[in-house]
């Protein structure tokens, strides 16, 4: 039903087989359907079940279903979103708020797959690097499994609450005096000598799940393809994913467009973004990333062909934001719409603001901001930027005289 293929030479591989890349050259390997075998009416299959990754199960990597490791994962809202609409200048603006996710990221969609494939191939071990997110979720759905969970995080860059979820979650937790790509090096090299499962991005079956938010963007549109899906972008995989599932239900035939995709990098961090405006056919590497923004803090995206690609062929662009720009937009979302995402999920937002004052974007168009991260998860950045809340004595003339001393509360410059 599915096989693993090189996007670069085409080369074949069994699924059955523990491989992360091409033997032959190296390239990123994808997982390929024979759509000839599907069941027909596919739509109807779907409808049957509630939004959810696993309501997508026939377009899934997964032969035992039965297995399946989850705890919930997908089915996240698809706001509409009026008054940030209003703030940048759109009318159709929705914004996809992964945060809901078990774990509070996009992660849980790719690692359901992923650690029920680690299962179904008998694996014992599972290993990642992570800038946070993907080793908070690794670390619950290794526990879920009942299998160990190892993951290498950069020492003193990872977000409070990321940490501590991979901490309670039983993972042996080891930080690395340097970045997310050494540790990713480190980590992809240890998997390929022992018995241990890889499950970052580079692994194509974890993809498999984060495709999802294409099919249910579809779905919660009422089979409307937006005309823009912004996404942030660190190790390329999110991005890669998403629009391997618009053009697969474009094959299908289940939509009739294609979005374009736009990835968002933060600037101290931006590879894909610098290469594309200098017209380079490869992504030159950031040797020191730098950004607030620490889950897209990544120099080398390991997927950056598979990016690359999906916003050449979709005709859409990779813009870069500073981190003055993503706080404003993650002060935007919480003050406007009342979702609160972590820093790096506010640049979708910030990259949108961007593009619609450069006017890349009409005021008609139908745009969906992913909102990757929950944000709960780096709840240090919050602390740094807003004073203290004021501090009386419990009467109630105190808390009058607090929130009406000369100036009304509705001049109070946190609120927007
Ligand atoms: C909130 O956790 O790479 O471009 O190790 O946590 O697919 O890498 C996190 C990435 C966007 C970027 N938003 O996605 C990790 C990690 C949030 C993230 C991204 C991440 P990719």
């Amino acid at each position: 039903m599915f096989h693993l293929e090189c996007i670069d030479c085409g080369e074949r591989y069994d699924p059955r087989k523990v491989i992360y890349t091409c033997s032959r050259c190296g390239g990123l390997l994808s997982v390929k359907y024979d759509f000839s075998r599907l069941p027909s009416r596919l739509d109807n299959e779907w409808k049957r079940h509630p939004l959810s990754v696993w309501r997508y199960k026939e377009l899934l990597p997964v032969e035992r279903t039965e297995l399946r490791v989850t705890l919930g994962e997908g089915g996240t809202s698809l706001n509409r979103c009026l008054r940030l609409s209003e703030e940048v200048g759109l009318k159709n603006l929705y914004v996809k708020n992964e945060g809901e996710n078990p774990t509070g990221s996009f992660k849980d969609r790719g690692m359901t797959v992923g650690v029920t494939k680690a299962v179904e191939l008998g694996m014992e071990k599972v290993a990642c690097a992570s800038t946070g997110n993907t080793s908070a979720s690794l670390a619950a759905y290794a526990a879920r499994a009942g299998i160990e969970c190892i993951v290498l995080i950069p020492s003193g860059k990872v977000a409070f609450g990321k940490l501590i979820q991979a901490m309670i979650h039983g993972a042996r937790v080891i930080q690395i005096r340097g970045n997310f790509d050494e540790a990713l090096k480190i980590v992809r090299s240890i998997c390929l000598s022992y018995p241990i499962y890889l499950l970052n991005s580079l692994n194509p079956f974890r993809l498999e799940g984060q495709k999802t938010i294409a099919f249910e963007i579809r779905d919660q549109l009422n089979g409307e393809v937006p005309d823009k899906i912004v996404v942030p972008v660190g190790n390329a995989g999110n991005i890669s994913a998403i629009w391997k599932g618009f053009t697969e239900l474009h094959e299908l035939g289940l939509i009739d467009s294609l979005p374009q995709m736009i990835g968002i990098q933060a600037e101290g961090a931006a590879p894909i973004a610098n290469s594309l405006k200098r017209n380079l056919d490869h992504v030159e590497f950031v040797n020191n990333p730098e950004t607030i923004a620490t889950a897209i803090r990544i120099g080398s995206p390991v997927n950056w062909k598979k990016a690359v690609r999906a916003v050449k062929q979709s005709h859409g662009m990779v813009e870069k934001v500073s981190d003055a720009e993503i706080l404003e937009a993650q002060r935007l979302l919480a003050q406007k719409e009342g979702i609160f995402v972590e820093p790096a999920s506010a640049a979708s937002v910030a990259g949108l603001i961007k593009i619609k004052e450069r006017g890349l974007i009409d005021k008609d168009e139908v745009v969906v901001c992913i909102l990757t991260g929950h944000g709960l998860k780096d709840p240090n950045i919050i602390m740094k930027q807003f004073p203290k809340p004021v501090e009386v004595e419990a009467s109630e003339e105190a808390v009058m005289n607090a929130l009406m001393p000369k100036k009304s509360i509705i001049e109070a410059p946190a609120r927007m």
